[in-house]
């Protein structure tokens, strides 16, 4: 291996902060985000979330929009806000069930499957992965007869070019989607609809509600190829839940199944779900817990757990971890603009918009602040600059080091710009920096909400 500077660098930073215990989960603290779909699309990945309000209504579920997050380094997620919602529908009179979600690409569109809780599951699509996202059918795509259990839809395109979308709840279910990924192959199954044999050998063995024997399979299919071996992980035995996984030489069967991949643990919250994916020649494991300040069963958070496969294809146990992922597998460059929404960790703070109005961080008091992660210097940076809105007198900025009591390069102070929508580029000057550090951007003022935030960059 060729030692080189950056890979020195890279070492310190490794070593520096298991000393200094990065939390890394959950990986995105300004909502609730359950129910994790990763799409790796062009050197990045999307993470598209369900999300459980702030404020649950009826003691259950309450979830209105779909979002989505991206990041090319594993530990900095951008937030590109809500990308559809219950709204995006105009067939559809629901006021809550925006469960889990799955996004795919194809021949340059994005197409995001979502289940409505009560009324089946719909696709959106559109021709980016941050959307605008519209309804290409105008009514739901599964026309079953057992709408309440069709929910949680899973999809792959496997290498002959044949599309699947697996969903179900407490039974599983497939379609062969035609190539417009909006219609189903007729020709198979029940009008379409295959239902998959829940035998013990296919999904473990868990005696079932009414009491007789049954399998462990619950929910939350997840369902990829990988070296020409067919996974499906789900969540089991609920509730509460783990996740297990079954295997295939085929996309539509037989299973077998292999066993746990996530036990159950009292920081969980009663439902798990998982989502896999390989980025950057890792492999990394997307799951909820209630482990967000202030969450529970109904107010979940996605972790993710880098893991390896073993030789077999078999997937190991994986305990969940406040560290989370802990190597980034890219250094962010601070001389282009990197969006305020762009964090690995933060404090007190919210995002607004979306990516059609503009996603910005708000909600901005005294002592809040974002962390970025691994961000390279280089050979130095003398000039820091914000763009910024405040109706008020707005307050300052801290631009500290590798924590958030850390060396202080510099204070921007940020006055008010006439409006929070008002946005204005200010900068100051501060102690050079060099190399790779995390950067925290620490905000003080006085009461209330000091001002609004929408990207920063050093010079
Ligand atoms: O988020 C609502 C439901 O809870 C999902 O559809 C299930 O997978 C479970 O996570």
């Amino acid at each position: 291996m060729k030692i080189t500077l950056k890979l020195i660098i890279g070492i310190y930073v490794f070593i520096l902060s298991s000393f200094v215990g990065n939390t890394q989960n959950p990986v995105i603290q300004t909502y609730y985000t359950a129910d994790p779909a990763p799409m790796v699309y062009d050197g990045t990945v999307y993470l598209y979330t369900s999300h459980d309000e702030d404020e649950t209504v009826k003691n259950f579920f309450t979830m209105l929009d779909w979002r989505c997050y991206s990041s090319t380094d594993m530990v900095n997620w951008t937030d590109h806000g809500a990308v559809a919602s219950l709204k995006s529908f105009g067939w559809l009179d629901k006021q809550n069930g925006a469960w889990a979600p799955q996004c795919i690409e194809r021949n340059g569109k994005f197409y995001l499957y979502v289940p409505i809780h009560g009324e089946g599951i719909s696709v959106l699509v559109s021709d980016s992965p941050t959307g605008p996202f519209i309804d290409p059918v105008g009514k739901r795509l599964i026309d079953s007869d057992h709408i309440w259990q069709d929910i949680d839809p899973t999809v792959a395109v496997d290498d002959n070019g044949q599309a699947y979308l697996y969903w179900g709840n407490p039974k599983l279910w497939y379609v062969k989607l035609n190539e417009d990924m909006i219609s189903f192959d007729r020709n198979i199954g029940e009008n379409g609809i295959v239902s998959v044999e829940m035998t013990t050998e296919a999904f473990g063995s868990k005696e079932g509600r009414d009491g007789k024997p049954g399998t462990t399979y619950t929910e939350g299919p997840w369902f990829y190829k990988r070296n020409n071996l067919y996974y499906m992980v789900y969540a089991a035995a609920g509730i509460p839940e783990y996740i297990a996984y079954s295997t295939s030489p085929s996309p539509e069967g037989p299973w077998t199944y292999k066993g746990n991949i996530m036990e159950r643990a009292d920081h969980l919250a009663f439902t798990n779900h998982s989502g896999i994916i390989d980025f950057k020649g890792n492999s990394y494991f997307f799951y909820h817990t209630q482990e967000l300040s202030g969450g529970e069963g109904f107010k979940r958070s996605t972790s993710i757990e880098q893991f390896k496969y073993n030789s077999d294809g078999t997937i190991p146990l994986i305990k969940p971890t406040k560290e989370g992922v802990k190597e980034s597998v890219f250094f962010i460059n601070p001389y282009t603009r990197v969006q305020a929404e762009t964090m690995a960790w933060s404090e007190g703070v919210k995002t607004a918009g979306d990516m059609q109005t503009n996603v910005f961080v708000t909600k901005i008091n005294q002592g809040d602040y974002i962390k970025v992660r691994n961000i390279d210097f280089g050979k130095g940076a003398k000039k820091f600059e914000a763009n910024v809105a405040s109706d008020l007198s707005g307050g300052s900025i801290e631009i500290r080091i590798d924590s958030n009591e850390g060396q202080l390069l510099g204070t921007l102070e940020v006055t008010g710009t006439g409006g929070d929508k008002n946005w204005k580029t200010q900068s100051c000057k501060i102690d050079k920096a060099k190399g790779v550090h995390d950067v925290y951007l620490v905000f003080k003022g006085g009461d209330g909400e000091l001002f609004n935030f929408d990207w920063w960059k050093f010079h």
